[in-house]
């Protein structure tokens, strides 16, 4: 991406208007406008106990950005003489409250109805098929407090790439528990339509997604719904999140306090939702999104035969540039405008225990690949540098004020993400979005340094990485891990190991190859038996979200006791199998002890496909 696109272009915006006006009133005039839902608003109307909701299914156009910009045919749902809406009408009411239900189905086609059945259920007892021009009446009580969806599916709606006219007949049904002010929290519900991809979280696609507002101190709480065709890692910046619930769309599970854990991503699957509280502890720009590359990047060219195209937009940046704060994203991202006092300073009387160097370059002038080199200014240590394709090991302390000096001697611009530190917003690394007011943190070109100031609050497994929104310079190795020791405690590389896993670029392994620790083929690790070792796990893939990790005798998985997940302790976990799916975005760590001398195998692999890494670990007496 070239820098230019990341700056307003004022002068262009008058014509930009212009022109999509033209373009859009065309179709615009055919079809009526699929409104974006913020699920603020729950359908129909309750009445002595019961929720009356008349649904109809009509061809409407999806804006997945502004109404100047694509305009995609799709179905969608709406309340009976009401504006169509994606996602479909707000389905919420206080548990207690039975549901009559009408659907109207007026399209050409049958559309098969999923989600209209009390909780906890089976998917398979609630399917309702409706044939073109029928109605069906439904009774029932919605059950149990969740948060649940309701979606549609029409034979015409795949095209031989995945999910078209019917992918976003997709809503949110929540069930309030007694007592909950259904004010309190808002609901998010996640969309992608295919053809080609586009992402979006309550119906528009970043930078026209909602902008939201939070204050320091005073609690956030989401409820998500997943009712795309794939799995999402939701990442939050510069903060932990607590995880109050999951649901399979089945059934919803609400955690008592004990069981209530913090994180800072969470990949929600197919049909799967989740509820979070967090707490903003430091005011600025935020993002909370998809860690999926394809999800969160400028969209690939539209295909026409799919959308009318705005004749001035045909590579897409047009569309994003009015955006000061489009940051070179698009899809599934939200913004969050934190106020209130600051948690950090570190403007005034800043004394860093901690002085780092990060240099990034291509090595041997390939500016397809990275390498990076980080070394602690204050000792005489050579430092270190990238292993393969992916960086050195960055040893931070728990609340030791830290600075790193990021000096980018590569041949693009660059910014690093410190994934899962919380930390000044000026200093989390979204280009020409991060910061306070006026104050954005800036790209780091080429020949220059941007100074980093931390100071680390949690102990435990992070990344870091770019956030350049490319795949480029993700898989090309600007990135690494990231270890926050307590205050007491002593790093020994002899008994602490990560394993960053990570896809490569076209070369030099081939595209799309796994890597653990920078390399397809990672050496034997001579170990001790009898010895406890931490292993620490991080994806850090531009996309493979299902990826396993498993430590295996002959065939079987030996035991390990998990001891975190994204840098927060797993409490009394006793000793289990040794298999963990690790999702983008996530980090967890284990500790493992052979008692006895043998050969493991240390597996990390993608289901479904080819992609499989093997690492021997060699435990000897
Ligand atoms: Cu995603």
């Amino acid at each position: 991406m070239p820098t230019t696109s990341m700056r307003p272009h004022r002068l262009s915006i008058h014509v930009f208007f212009l022109l999509t006006f033209l373009s859009s009133a065309a179709v615009g005039q055919q079809l009526p406008v699929i409104a974006a839902n913020d699920n603020r608003t729950p359908a129909g109307e309750i009445r002595d106990g019961v929720l009356h909701l008349q649904l109809e299914l009509r061809k409407g156009i999806w804006y997945p950005e502004s109404e100047q910009g694509e305009a995609i045919p799709s179905y969608a749902f709406a309340e009976v003489g009401r504006p169509l809406q994606v996602p479909g009408p707000t389905i919420r009411v206080p548990k207690g409250t039975a549901i009559d239900l009408s659907l109207l189905n007026p399209l050409q086609v049958p559309v098969t109805l999923h989600g209209f059945y009390e909780r906890p259920g089976k998917d398979a007892d609630g399917v309702v098929t409706i044939q073109p021009g029928q109605t069906r009446r439904l009774q029932f009580d919605p059950g149990a407090p969740g948060v649940y969806l309701y979606w549609g599916r029409t034979p015409d709606g795949k095209s031989d790439r995945g999910r078209v006219l019917d992918a976003l007949l997709g809503g949110a049904l929540v069930v309030d528990r007694p007592g909950e002010d259904p004010t309190a929290d808002r609901i998010f519900v996640f969309e992608r339509w295919n053809g080609p991809m586009r992402t979006a979280i309550n119906g528009k696609s970043w930078p026209f997604t909602e902008r939201l507002d939070a204050e320091v101190g005073k609690p956030v709480r989401w409820k998500m719904v997943n009712a795309s065709d794939l799995s999402h890692p939701m990442h939050l910046h510069g903060f932990h999140y607590r995880l109050d619930g999951i649901g399979d769309g089945e059934s919803f599970k609400t955690f008592d306090n004990e069981m209530r854990t913090e994180e800072f991503t969470h990949s929600v699957d197919v049909m799967e939702t989740f509820e979070i509280t967090w707490v903003p502890k430091e005011p600025g720009r935020w993002l909370y999104h998809c860690h999926r590359m394809p999800h969160m990047r400028l969209p690939v060219p539209i295909d026409a035969r799919y959308a009318k195209i705005p004749d001035h937009n045909p590579d897409h940046r047009d569309m994003h540039q009015w955006d000061s704060g489009f940051a070179g994203m698009g899809g599934m991202i939200l913004g969050i405008t934190v106020t209130g006092p600051a948690h950090f300073d570190t403007a005034n009387g800043w004394k860093p225990g901690k002085r780092l160097r990060l240099d990034l370059a291509n090595p041997d002038g390939n500016e397809r690949l990275y390498e990076i080199a980080i070394k602690d200014l204050d000792s005489q240590d050579a430092g270190a540098r990238s292993t393969g394709l992916t960086g050195p090991l960055l040893l931070v302390r728990q609340g030791q004020p830290t600075e790193i000096t990021l000096r980018n001697n590569a041949a693009k611009p660059t910014t690093i993400h410190w994934h899962g530190q919380e930390i000044e917003s000026y200093y989390d690394g979204v280009p020409w979005w991060s910061g306070i007011g006026e104050k954005r943190a800036p790209e780091v070109e080429p020949g220059h340094e941007f100074e980093v100031r931390l100071i680390p609050q949690r102990a435990g497994s992070f990344i870091y990485h770019t956030h350049w929104h490319d795949a480029d310079q993700l898989t090309g190795g600007v990135h690494g891990p990231m270890i926050v020791l307590g205050p007491d405690e002593q790093y020994k590389p002899d008994t602490d190991k990560s394993f960053l896993m990570s896809l490569s670029p076209s070369e030099p392994f081939g595209g799309s190859v796994l890597l653990v620790n920078g390399t397809p083929q990672p050496p034997v690790q001579r170990l001790k038996a009898g010895v406890t070792y931490r292993f620490r796990f991080m994806n850090i893939t531009p996309m493979l979200d299902q990826l396993h990790v498993a430590l295996r005798g002959a065939t079987d998985p030996v035991q390990w006791r998990p001891l975190a997940k994204d840098a927060v302790e797993v409490k009394d976990a006793g000793l289990q199998k040794a298999t963990q799916q690790v999702a983008v975005g996530e980090t967890y760590d284990f500790e493992f002890r052979s008692p006895v001398a043998q050969v493991l195998r240390l597996e990390a692999w993608m289901p479904g496909n080819n992609r499989h890494v093997v690492q021997s670990l060699v435990f000897a007496e």
